[in-house]
Parts: C-alpha cells; structure tokens; sequence
C-alpha cells in the first residue's frame, strides 16, 4: 500500500513561521543553525508562561524556596532536554521529519553550556531539573561565564585548548533582566564612624562593578514549576570613562571597562585544585554579593521584614565556592539595614548550608589574608570578627588545646580557609555520599563533629534519570516504557518493576538489541568526529571521567600495556576484542595530567598499529569529552571503569551513570561505589583494590613500598619499563621518565601517591573475571540489565527529596 501523504503537523507553521519572522527566510535558504534557532524560540514560547505563572505563585503563596549557590552549572544542550521534559519531542521530531530535516542534527548545531568541569557542576544541573520535576521552588545561582570549559584537540597526541563560545547557541535560552542589576565594590577602605546609632562602617575610593541577571529557564519533566537559573554578568559602571576620554587618555578609558568585564570573562578551568588567584576571588566575590543583593531586595519587597528571612529562603553552597554569600549577608545587613551583629548573625546562622565535595587537600579553599583584605575589607574585618567569636566557642570545647583551636579557626597562618567558615556556621554540612560523610566524620572535620555532631550528614549524590536515561538512550528508554509504561519518569521508585522482566525473554532481546544499537551509534559518531574504525561486538570498556591522578586513568594504561605485552609474547593468552575509550580533559596547567594524555595516545598508536594486537585491542581516546559526548558514550558502555584510590573519589556520578545504562562496573570500593555495590551484589560487580582502611593502615605505619612490587613481579616491570625503553613510538624516550619515576621511587612527594602498583594485581584479576563473564552473553546481559533495574535509588529526584527531607523542608508548589 502507498504511504498516505501525512498531515501537516501544527508545528511545521510554528517553526515557519519564526524563521520568517526572526531571520526572513524560508525553509529553502534557511541554515541548520537557523532551523535550530526557529525549534528552540518555540520551544521557548512553550515555557514562558508557566514560568511566569510558577514565579507569581511562589510570590502571592508566600512560599519558602531555595538558592542553590554554585560556581559552576554543566548543563550541556538544552533544546532536546527540554522537548522532552515538555513531553513534545516526538511532536516536533514529526514536524522536522515532515520538512525533510532531521532532528539529530538540529540538535547538534547547539553548543554545550558547559559552565563546569566536572562532577560538581554537572552535580548541580541535575538538581535544578529535579528541583523543577518535584515542583520545588529554587533558583540556581552563578555566574554567566561568557566562555565555558574550554574545547579540547588532540594534536600530535597532546591536549591542545581552544576557546568554548556557548553563548552563541545559547542565548536564545536566557532573559536579560537589565533592570535588577546591582552594584558590587571591591578595595577601597574602610573608616569606624560613630552616629547618633552608634558605631557605623563606611567604605570609601572602592571601584564598582555592575552585575547584570540573565535568567534561564529550568523545565523538569512535566512540571508545573520550571525553576530559574539566574547567572551574573559583570559589566562596567561607566561604559566609558570619560574623564579620561575628555583629556585624551583613550586607553586609559577602555581599559576600566576591560577591567571590570574580565571577571565573567571564562571559567577557571581547574577541577579539585586550588590554585589562590585573585580573579577567582573576584568571581567568587561578585557572584555570592550579587545574589545575595538580590535575595534581600526581593525579600523586603515582598514581606518588608529582614527578620523574617529564614522563613522564606533556604541556601545552599556547592562546596566552598559561594562562601563568601555568609559574610556578605552580615554585612548588607549590619551596614545597610541597620541590623546589630547578633540581630544579623541570628538571621544568617538560620540560613546556610555546605555541602563538601572532596577532601583533596589541593582543593581546599583558602586565601592569603592580604591579598584577601586589600581586594575585600570589609568582608575581611567581618571574617575576622567571625573568627574571633568562633574561636571563643573552640576555647570552651577544647580550653588550652592550642593546636586544635587553630587548626579548626577560620583564620590562621596568614590564611582564610573558607572550609573551616562553613563548617562553623552552617546549619547542616554534607557529604555526597556515605563513605564521603564517614570520612568527614572521622578526619577532615573530625574534631567539628565532635563539637557539633548533628550538623553532619550525608546524602547521596544522583543524576537526572531524565537527561541520562530518557534523553541519551532511546532504544532503552522505549524498551522501558513499553513494559513499565512511562512512570519511571518521575518516580525513581518503578525502576523496581524490571527486576520482573529479567526473565521476560522479550525484554532481554530488546535490551541486549538497544546496547547494540547504541554501541552502532558510538562507533558512526568516532568515526564521523576522528575517522578511527572500532569493532562494534568488541567490548566496549571506557573511563570517562576529569583527567586526576587520584582517578588513576594511568592505571588503566598500565593494564593496557600488560595486555598488549601477553599478547605479543603469545597471542592465544588473550583473543576477546576489546575497545579501550578514553575521555577526559586535563587542567591545562596540571603538567602530570597532560602527559598522561599524551600516554594514552602514545599506547593508542602501540596497539592499534601492532599487527598482533590490533584485531585484539583498540584504544580511541575521545576528543573534547563534554556533557554532550556523554550521552552517547555511556549507553554504549559495557564495562564502567571506575578506579579511584579508596578513599579519594568522593561520590563520582559517572559511576551511577553507566549502572543506569546497563554497564557493569570494575571498581573500587571508593565514593558511590560502595552503595552501587550495597545495590547490586558483590556478584554483579567487579571490585578490587585497597579498601580505605588499608590505605589508613599503610599511610600510618608509612608501610607502603611501590619498589618491592617493581622488584618481584616481573610482568609489572616489564609494564612500567615500556614507559622508558623506546617502545613508544612517537615520543623522546625521556617523554614519561617522570611518570615512571612517580610510581618507583617518587620525588619531591612520595612515591606512587595513588597505591597503583599495590591495585594493579588486583585489577587485572577484576578485569579478567569481568571478560569471562561476558562470554557468557546470557549471564552476562542479565547482570547488565539488572544493574539498570536496581540503578532507581541513584536518581537526582531520591537526592533532592533527602535534601528537602533533611535541610530545606520546602514545599511543592501544586496547581
Ligand atoms: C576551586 C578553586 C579554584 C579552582 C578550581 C576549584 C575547583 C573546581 C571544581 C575545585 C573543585 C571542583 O570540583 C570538585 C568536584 O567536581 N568534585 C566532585 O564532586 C562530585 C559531585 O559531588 C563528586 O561526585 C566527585 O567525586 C567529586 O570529585
């Protein structure tokens, strides 16, 4: 029978209809890009009145909301996400097949937002979709980095950075809201006035900078209450100065502007590291002053009383970050309203929450104290007060132990530790997942949790099982749905419901059929991006994650190179074909990090181009991995590598990740690990390595001796040897001298910091009992699909229900 000619969906006329009248074409001229403009500012029409709807209610109902303070937002691309949770994708992907044009590629002419670099920020874009999906009131606050995380190249095998320019895609996502801008000033000095009120601070000869609010939308799946992002763009207060100007100093002129609009110029591509800089400050500074202006200014037009605060807004700071929101707070509140430092304290101690990320003493915040002062007096002299007020309390806990007052004071050693603020005046502070707060407890806070022991919690990290399932793993997601129907979608829970289904051979032939079809679509898309041939019915085994030592990304490479030996030596020892993907950015400055890239690419060129390995094993390491990468990795992912030294990696959310998309996980017993393991069964997992009690025990007893496991396991040597006997081609033979130093003898820190050499016997014993299981196809899909049915718990919406549970109590917005 012929087709019938279709009917012309409604939605062909609306994305017509904006292509004539935001850019005057018509679908025959028209480019991708504008197609995807046309798609996205519908879309956007779809949203604003709920918006303006759900931000109305919020004000008239008088109804508590939390600002969800971070310096970092990894969204990634927005107009497939937002199709989705609108429930009109399939609509629209019916309108653009009606015009001939596919929707796949509409979706790629968008650039990632990726205001983030890794687990942190991506953190906190899936709880703003959960926040929205549960209709809890929230507003996500940062800053508007006009270039994100930086694009990545591999050239000659070397990282390689370039400039990321999200906002031209991404703009047609925001609001500009010109007329709530504030004020924000840094140096200058500050005087003690006495008035007929008594003692009042007056700063004088500050320099000012306008932070301006680009608000975007956040739609949740199906919600009635899309949540706002608000991010700060500094901009100057003169556009030019033309005091300057007038006497003919040009320059001079510009460059106040220049000055001031560097601050939300590009994001500090840095990822568990601190490195003190004063722009960060700055940043820092200019993002927490803004919001907190504008929280009090909303507040006082709304209810008029300050005290009441509070009772209406609950904050929370992803990590450190936003710390400088508590003093600031104090001080629009003393100096500007008038409050006594009780009066404010009182206000602001009911107000804040910290959540801790990482124990990484590298990423500990802390600031010179000058440094700190000349840019922020006041700040600093409320700081100080702060500590000075905290270390009385010390004194009372721990009278006369001087070491321990000041290792816990906010202020010492010329230094402010921004941990240590939070940690004294936040109501809650948590850790992301149970290990994490364990550890909290018991070494980095310790001596704060036996002083204040309820403070202290831990809540799970998650991921929006939306993005990461719905949107990045179609054939799944329509297995899912034909057998549970769709109310996993926003009930976490019904993923219970395929635990059924593992013997249903219907929905095992649809799973195992939807990981081939995502494992075709990874192979189209590297050869498409980078031209490299994998084999699709290899296992696909892949570690995607922020390059770190700790993530030991080089440990894996050293399994690679073991593999690659056994196999020239005797090619029947291993014949399962295996791709190696490897994806991951390195901090531009982190010279370690970036030569391990140029080792994995090294050992990619090895094996790939060794006639007795390249049927066998393949490395491809994936260019520029970012949010948008991911979602086409993880659901093609059999093995989920997962190898953080115990103790290190405080949650991970990759981890969870791959589990939801049916990858099985070799890892340690490290961050969200451990309850993916709770979840699954030691039997559906691959765990290895020193436990951190282990790693406890040999760093106290300083036990730990890399060079006797050099000395007497000969194929490790061999390993390790690769690295400085010539073998690799492309390199100087001195290329990774200091990278097989590290692990034998160490330098300046101690030797193989990470206990690699101690995991590596272990690994490779976890990887050989995860290949043999998946010879074993129907074992092994099943334990693959079980890992997907027991994966519900990890989703975002369970973590921000605990959130609200235990710190915020808002309450969902209905109607
Ligand atoms: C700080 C100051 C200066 C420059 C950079 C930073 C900085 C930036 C990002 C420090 C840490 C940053 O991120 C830390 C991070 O991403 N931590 C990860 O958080 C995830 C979400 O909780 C966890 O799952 C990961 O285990 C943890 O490593």
């Amino acid at each position: 029978m012929a087709a019938l000619p279709k009917k012309r969906p409604q939605e062909v006329t609306l994305i017509l209809g904006k292509l004539k009248r935001h850019f005057g074409k018509t679908l025959e001229n028209a480019s991708m890009e504008h197609i995807y403009q046309a798609c996205a500012l519908c879309v956007r029409d779809e949203i604003m009145d709920r918006w303006i709807n759900a931000r109305n209610k919020v004000d008239k109902e008088g109804k508590k909301m939390v600002l969800y303070m971070s310096a970092e937002f990894l969204i990634g691309r927005a107009l497939v996400n937002n199709m989705i949770n609108l429930e009109i994708f399939d609509k629209y992907k019916a309108a653009l097949d009606y015009m001939g044009v596919d929707i796949h590629q509409v979706e790629q002419e968008e650039n990632d937002a990726a205001l983030g670099n890794g687990g942190l920020g991506r953190l906190a874009a899936c709880f703003l979709d959960s926040l929205s999906t549960l209709n809890l009131p929230a507003m996500g606050c940062g800053i508007r980095y006009e270039h994100g995380l930086f694009r990545q190249r591999i050239l000659d095998g070397s990282q390689v950075e370039m400039e990321d320019n999200w906002i031209e895609t991404g703009d047609v996502w925001e609001v500009e809201n010109p007329e709530e801008e504030v004020e924000i000033h840094f140096g200058g000095e500050i005087h003690e006035v006495w008035t007929e009120k008594g003692l009042k601070i007056e700063h004088y000869n500050y320099s000012s900078v306008l932070a301006v609010p680009y608000d975007m939308p956040i739609v949740g799946y199906n919600t009635k209450m899309p949540a706002a992002l608000r991010l700060w763009s500094a901009r100057a207060k003169n556009n030019l100065d033309m005091t300057f100007f007038n006497r003919g100093d040009y320059t001079r002129a510009m460059e106040e502007r220049e000055l001031a609009e560097v601050i939300s110029k590009v994001l500090y591509p840095e990822d568990n590291h601190e490195a003190g800089r004063q722009l960060r400050l700055k940043q820092f500074y200019f993002f927490t002053s803004a919001t907190m202006q504008s929280m009090v200014r909303r507040h006082k037009n709304l209810y008029g009383d300050l005290h009441t605060l509070p009772e209406y807004v609950e904050v929370q700071i992803n990590d450190t970050h936003p710390t400088l929101a508590i003093p600031e707070l104090m001080r629009i509140l003393m100096d500007e309203e008038g409050f006594g430092w009780e009066e404010a304290y009182d206000v602001v101690r009911r107000m804040f929450n910290y959540t801790n990320h990482t124990i990484m003493s590298e990423a500990l915040e802390c600031w010179p104290k000058d440094m700190f002062r000349l840019l922020l007096p006041r700040i600093y002299t409320i700081i100080d007060t702060l500590n000075e007020k905290y270390c009385a309390r010390l004194w009372q806990a721990f009278p006369g132990d001087f070491e321990k007052i000041s290792s816990l004071s906010i202020i010492a050693y010329n230094e402010i530790r921004m941990a240590n603020l939070c940690v004294a005046v936040c109501k809650k502070v948590n850790g992301v997942s149970q290990i994490h707060g364990d550890i909290l407890k018991t070494s980095l806070f310790r001596d704060n949790y036996v002083m204040d022991p309820e403070k202290f919690i831990a809540i799970t990290n998650g991921i929006t099982h939306r993005r990461w399932l719905a949107k990045a793993n179609p054939p799944l997601t329509k297995l899912i749905e034909k057998h549970i129907g769709k109310g996993f979608l926003t009930d976490y829970k019904q993923f219970d419901k395929l635990e059924a289904l593992l013997d249903n051979p219907e929905f095992m032939e649809g799973f195992i059929a939807a990981k081939e079809e995502n494992k075709r679509r990874l192979a189209g898309y590297v050869m498409e991006k980078q031209g490299i041939e994998i084999n699709p019915h290899a296992i696909f085994d892949v570690q995607a994650k922020r390059l770190h030592e700790y993530k030991r990304q080089l440990l894996k490479v050293l399994h690679i190179l073991y593999l690659y030996n056994k196999i020239t030596a005797d090619p029947a020892s291993f014949t399962q074909p295996v791709v190696f993907f490897f994806a991951a950015k390195a901090s531009p400055g982190y010279v370690r990090a970036k030569n391990i890239i140029r080792l994995i690419n090294a050992v990619a060129d090895l094996v790939n181009n060794d006639p007795k390995t390249k049927d066998i094993l393949k490395v491809v390491f994936i260019e520029n991995y970012n949010v948008s990468a991911a979602e086409i990795l993880i659901p093609a992912t059999d093995f989920s590598e997962q190898l953080s030294t115990a103790g290190k990696e405080a949650s991970g959310t990759g981890n969870m990740k791959f589990m939801m998309n049916g990858a099985v996980t070799i890892g340690t017993m490290d961050g969200a690990n451990v309850e993916i393991c709770e979840r699954v069964g030691r039997e559906n997992m691959f765990i290895f390595g020193a436990t951190v009690e282990e790693i406890n025990q040999m760093q106290r007893f300083n036990s730990y001796r890399p060079g006797e496991y050099y000395e007497k396991d000969a194929e490790l040597r061999d390993v390790l040897n690769k690295l400085i006997d010539g073998s690799l081609p492309g390199v100087n033979e001195r290329q990774f001298a200091d990278l097989y130093h590290s692990l034998i003898f160490g330098d300046y820190e101690k030797a193989d910091q990470y206990y690699l050499l101690h995991d590596f016997r272990s690994y490779i014993n976890a990887f050989n009992r995860a290949v043999k299981a998946y010879q074993h196809p129907e074992e092994w899909y099943r334990m693959a699909a079980y890992n997907t049915a027991r994966s519900g718990i990890f989703s975002s919406d369970r973590t921000i229900r605990e959130y609200n549970d235990r710190i915020w109590h808002l309450e969902p917005l209905k109607g």
